[in-house]
């Protein structure tokens, strides 16, 4: 069933720390072991041992067009059949650029980096730099990336490690880090009434992937914009996983709030590593060599990552993509509900667009402590049944999972059926 896998496991374990290369992956909070991937189409992933899955980890958001869509595969043999890299720019860059900008209102100018952990981090140097402020404001469960600054009470993988924070970040940098719960605007209130003066930046995932999905409560994104106008911080919003998933603009022209900088990653780069940051000319021209503070990266801006990138956004913005996506991934949070309902197990469920969030508790659940709250033991069950079905989810109930445009009805219908199959079983 799984031996090949099995097999590389081994290997990698002796070769890489935990066998992977990022922690969820190794699948711990959900026990088990990785399954390693050999090849994907469309809504499918197989693995080594030639098992077919109905893929909505999605390579945790970028592969919202599917695998090896037809245009992004074209794209990059185009730019491959010219080179993989020069370290100088290129007429690519300046085309993601500028379709960055026309998609996010509040962008004027926008840096291409390699993560999303380096496109938060610049974001939070420049927030600094340009208020002359220390203070970075985050909200437990939210994570940004493996920043140092950033790591603390993280969700995602430290959140399902149970770290808060990580060994080997300083102290000091903690000092300069609050977190507060999310969707509580009094708590940050009081903070900021007390801080206010020293908060550089107040960042936040304006919609929640990584305690699970999280929506903002009505009026949380806008408190955080009247705070930021009130104190003098610069608000963030991190759009790396919300980046053209829940809208061509992001969270931001969803929920109509205008950041200040926004974060970028997955979508942007259609598969490929790219990670960006962007915002108000007055902001970014600060960056060098245009300005003072310092970021740079040897493979920012790299042709194939930017072809891919180009030719993804080119599908997401054509009439009706997300119209068509919307009603997929309604149809299966109506039937994963249903199938619960029918199986008497309580779940919350939720969905912004393609991202789709399910905790076994009778919910709601409003932010990370009430995320925690929900029945793991309950959510490793349906994990492990799922995947035996075929069905690939991701191996945390601290992420969401997505629907692609590659999702079709007979994928969701496979993939009711075997919800009805393993909520009825965990019912027993
Ligand atoms: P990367 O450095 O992993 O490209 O992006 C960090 C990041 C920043 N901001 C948000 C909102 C994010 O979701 C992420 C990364 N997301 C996780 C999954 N929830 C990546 C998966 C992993 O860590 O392997």
């Amino acid at each position: 069933m799984y031996d090949a896998s099995k097999r590389l496991f081994e290997r990698a374990l002796a070769l890489i720390p935990g066998g992977v290369n990022s922690p969820v992956r190794a699948c711990r909070a959900v026990g088990g072991d990785p399954l390693f991937i050999s090849q994907a189409q469309g809504c499918h992933l197989f693995d080594a041992d030639g098992n077919i899955f109905i893929d909505y980890v999605g390579s945790w958001g970028p592969m919202i067009l599917g695998h090896r869509h037809p245009a992004v595969v074209e794209a990059l043999l185009h730019a491959l059949a010219r080179g993989t890299s020069y370290g100088a720019p290129t007429a690519l860059e300046v085309e993601l650029a500028q379709m960055v900008v026309d998609a996010v209102p509040s962008i004027e100018k926008v840096r291409m980096v390699n993560s999303g952990t380096e496109a938060t981090m610049s974001a939070i140097r420049l927030a600094r730099g340009a208020t002359g402020r220390e203070m970075i404001i985050k909200f437990d469960g939210c994570y940004h990336g493996h920043a140092d600054s950033l790591l603390v009470s993280a969700g995602s993988g430290v959140a399902t490690l149970a770290i808060a924070g990580s060994p080997g970040v300083p102290q000091s940098f903690v000092d300069h880090t609050v977190s507060v719960p999310y969707n509580n605007l009094p708590v940050l209130e009081q903070v900021m009434a007390a801080k206010g003066k020293r908060v550089a930046a107040i960042i936040v995932e304006p919609v929640a992937g990584n305690m699970g999905l999280v929506a903002p409560a009505r009026g949380f994104l806008q408190g955080l914009r009247d705070m930021c106008d009130r104190y003098g911080s610069v608000l963030i919003f991190d759009e790396v996983m919300t980046g053209f998933r829940v809208a061509y603009g992001g969270a931001q022209t969803l929920y109509g709030i205008t950041p200040d900088l926004s974060c970028f990653g997955k979508i942007i780069g259609g598969g490929l590593p790219v990670g960006a940051y962007g915002g108000r000319s007055e902001l970014m021209d600060q960056v060098a060599p245009q300005g003072p503070i310092y970021q740079a990266g040897t493979l920012s801006g790299n042709p194939l990552a930017m072809a891919a990138g180009i030719a993804t956004l080119k599908e997401l913005s054509k009439p009706g993509f997300y119209q068509a996506l919307e009603q997929t991934s309604q149809q299966l949070l109506n039937g994963l509900q249903q199938a619960a309902r029918k199986a008497g197990i309580a779940v919350s469920t939720d969905r912004v667009g393609s991202m789709l969030g399910l905790f076994f508790t009778s919910g709601p659940v409003l932010n990370f402590e009430d995320a925690k709250h929900s029945d793991l033991n309950r959510f490793t069950a349906y994990y492990q049944q799922m995947l035996a079905r075929g069905i690939y989810l991701a191996p945390s109930q601290f992420e969401a999972f997505f629907v692609s445009a590659a999702h079709d009805a007979v994928a969701l219908e496979k993939t009711l059926a075997a919800a009805e199959a393993v909520f009825g079983s965990l019912a027993t």
